[in-house]
């Protein structure tokens, strides 16, 4: 069984304009002619697959919803559509894509000065220079307010001191965006403490940037997250982006990336059912397939509503985000919804294929220990609960 299959019983096709056809297209073709054949050894040996980098570029799908500087300048739909069909294959070339796109190269586009711009994006759009996004810290994820990470004046620079974690592409990177504070009267006179948030952009190769890979990974094996030690970086004063004062800066970018994500889930979601249902017709137990027990048929009949719901909701979020009127509460209900309800259809999945479902035959356990990192990154489920539980009744939780 195909996705076609799946796609034809819906018929979302109907809903796409013939552009956002032919990038979800290119993106189907790309993950199963060049991903899907060797993800399963790459997971298994925790191999980056540093060759599909530049393949990813030459097909556009780096930063391609943003315009100039060699990106594509493709609609929101389009690049959801490509996030879905990449994370359809792996979660950890989605997150590449995310990283790279959604973070590292929004960052430069939305709060870069032209100078900047012209340095990093065209070669980071062609796929010759990697991003990152250093925002997340060793002591959590979910409190960016609480960064302790400073950039101070000297001289005609900034000094940054600090340590990162979790930094998806770190190790690879060419250019790191670095989230830190800095005294008030370089910020916007809001944050912590009386210093502010601004970001900066880091060359890798700058004295006391560290990057380490993260080992011991159950998760995304396929893809590189690192630990960062920023020890006396020295950078001159064009490394500040000087359109990002204060945390919705980097909040901006991560609206971005969660945007990427309501698709992508649903793309990790749908190869699980795909799996459920080959296994359901051609298993046999009891003499027939079990795909004709009631049991199986009503959970791959949930599964499937899920997927499709998922997909219109995501669907509904692009087309708001396209009429520039998507708001940051509306993408924590796609990002909370998304992968929740992919990682219950991998459960379900994985009971359906019985003992074959943990072996890597499958792909459902990979992507099930992938989407544990897509729930917990980008706003965990329960952070995405409480914007929500604020939104409802005005009070904040945190
Ligand atoms: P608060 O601290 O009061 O607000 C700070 C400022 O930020 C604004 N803001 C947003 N702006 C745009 N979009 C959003 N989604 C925004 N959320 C907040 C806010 O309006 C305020 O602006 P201003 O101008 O008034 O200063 O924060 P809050 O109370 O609004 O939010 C609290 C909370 C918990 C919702 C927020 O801190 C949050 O979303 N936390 C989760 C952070 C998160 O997602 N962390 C994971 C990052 S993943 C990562 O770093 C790895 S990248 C992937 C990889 O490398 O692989």
């Amino acid at each position: 069984v195909t996705a076609p299959r799946i796609d034809a019983v819906f018929d979302l096709d109907a809903l796409l304009g013939e552009e956002e056809r032919e990038w979800q297209q290119k993106a189907r073709a790309f993950a199963q002619e060049r991903i899907l054949p060797v993800i399963e050894d790459d997971f298994e040996t925790k191999h980056f697959r540093h060759e599909l980098v530049k393949e990813l570029g030459a097909a556009g799908f780096l930063g391609m919803h943003l315009q100039g500087y060699g990106c594509a300048g493709a609609g929101a739909v389009s690049y959801g559509l490509v996030c879905l069909e990449l994370e359809a294959a792996d979660s950890g070339w989605r997150t590449f894509v995310s990283v790279q796109g959604s973070l590292a190269m929004s960052a430069i586009h939305r709060y870069g000065s032209e100078e900047q711009k012209q340095r990093w994006l065209p070669g980071m759009a062609a796929g010759d220079l990697i991003g990152c996004f250093a925002l997340t810290e060793p002591q959590g994820g979910s409190d960016p307010a609480g960064m302790t990470t400073t950039a101070r004046r000297d001289g005609d620079g900034w000094v940054i001191d600090g340590a990162k974690r979790w930094i998806g592409l770190g190790s690879l990177a060419d250019v790191a965006v670095v989230w830190a504070k800095v005294d008030d009267g370089a910020g916007d006179g809001r944050g912590d403490g009386g210093r502010a948030v601004r970001g900066f952009l880091v060359p890798t190769s700058t004295r006391g940037f560290t990057a380490t890979p993260i080992e011991g990974k159950l998760s995304m094996r396929a893809s590189v997250q690192c630990d960062i030690v920023l020890d006396g970086v020295r950078v001159g004063d064009d490394a500040i982006l000087p359109g990002a004062k204060g945390l919705s800066g980097p909040f901006g970018c991560l609206n971005e990336a969660r945007y990427g994500i309501v698709w992508g889930a649903m793309g990790a979601a749908r190869s699980c059912l795909e799996a459920a249902i080959e296994r359901s017709t051609s298993r046999e137990v009891f003499g027939r397939p079990i795909g004709a027990n009631q049991l199986v048929q009503a959970k791959l009949a949930d599964m499937f509503l899920e997927v499709e719901k998922g997909i219109l909701l995501a669907l509904h979020l692009g087309r708001l985000k396209e009429r520039g009127a998507l708001t940051a509460a509306q993408i924590s209900v796609g990002k909370l919804n998304s992968v929740r309800e992919a990682l219950h259809i991998a459960h379900e999945a994985r009971a359906i294929l019985a003992g074959d479902g943990i072996t890597n035959a499958w792909p459902v356990m990979r992507h099930a220990a992938n989407l544990e990192s897509v729930r917990t990154y980008e706003g965990t489920d329960e952070i995405h609960q409480l914007i929500l539980g604020r939104e409802l009744t005005g009070l904040s939780a945190f």
